[in-house]
């Protein structure tokens, strides 16, 4: 039975959850804040969420996990056969991620802990945004999926990324990180309305 570490408030614990869910695999759920404390370094070396645990062996980073669960159980497939296909999503994952997400992260600590972020780095973070919408919109297909006709890995991250970044983007600067982005709307539509997402969702507010 795999572990899956974290809280479920975590966008990437919360994506992670997700693809156990869309494999079929069985997991157990087990509540960890992230930490710098030993015992939660050796499941995840930077203390974040989420993590694995599989026969006693740990695995953190979203994508590393991704990447077990699809030769895990590689249907139903999140990737493409052909390996240039494969790797075009995994490009798309790389800029949500990279040039979105972990740049509107940079607002968190005022959004959710009121702890200020200054004028300078909200500038910035403004600035490296417009290039990271820009580098994803060059990627994205949106028919009807992120990658193109088959549901992908890319779908997932869409759905978490901007689920995190226009929050940020919305408190900070009072506006619509998506606006103007219509394929990209359609696909956070559609990923709301899959089942391993709702049910994801849903569990958010149980206990
Ligand atoms: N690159 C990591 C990012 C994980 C991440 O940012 N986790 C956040 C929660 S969503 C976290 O643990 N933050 C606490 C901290 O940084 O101490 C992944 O994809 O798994």
């Amino acid at each position: 039975m795999i572990k899956l570490y974290g809280l479920r408030m975590s966008n990437y614990y919360s994506l992670t959850k997700a693809l156990l869910i869309e494999k079929g695999l069985d997991f157990e759920e087990v509540k960890r804040p992230p930490s710098q404390e030993e015992d939660f370094l050796m499941r995840s070396p930077m203390g974040k969420m989420p993590a694995i645990e599989v026969n006693g062996v740990y695995l953190s980073e979203s994508i590393a996990i991704a990447s077990y669960l699809e030769r895990l159980q590689p249907q139903p497939a999140l990737l493409p056969g052909d390996a240039m296909q494969a790797a075009k999503v995994m490009e798309l994952v790389c800029h949500l991620k990279l040039n979105v997400e972990l740049v509107a992260r940079r607002l968190l600590p005022e959004v959710l802990f009121k702890q200020p972020v200054s004028e300078e780095t909200k500038v910035a973070v403004k600035a490296d945004l417009a290039k990271g919408m820009m580098a994803v919109d060059r990627l994205f297909v949106g028919a009807p999926y992120a990658a193109g006709e088959q549901l992908t890995l890319a779908d997932f991250y869409t759905f978490y990324c901007f689920g995190l970044a226009t929050g940020m983007v919305n408190a900070i600067y009072g506006e619509d990180l998506l606006d103007g982005y219509a394929n990209i709307q359609n696909v956070l539509a559609l990923m709301a309305e899959q089942p391993s997402v709702q049910r994801v969702e849903t569990e958010k507010s149980a206990k």
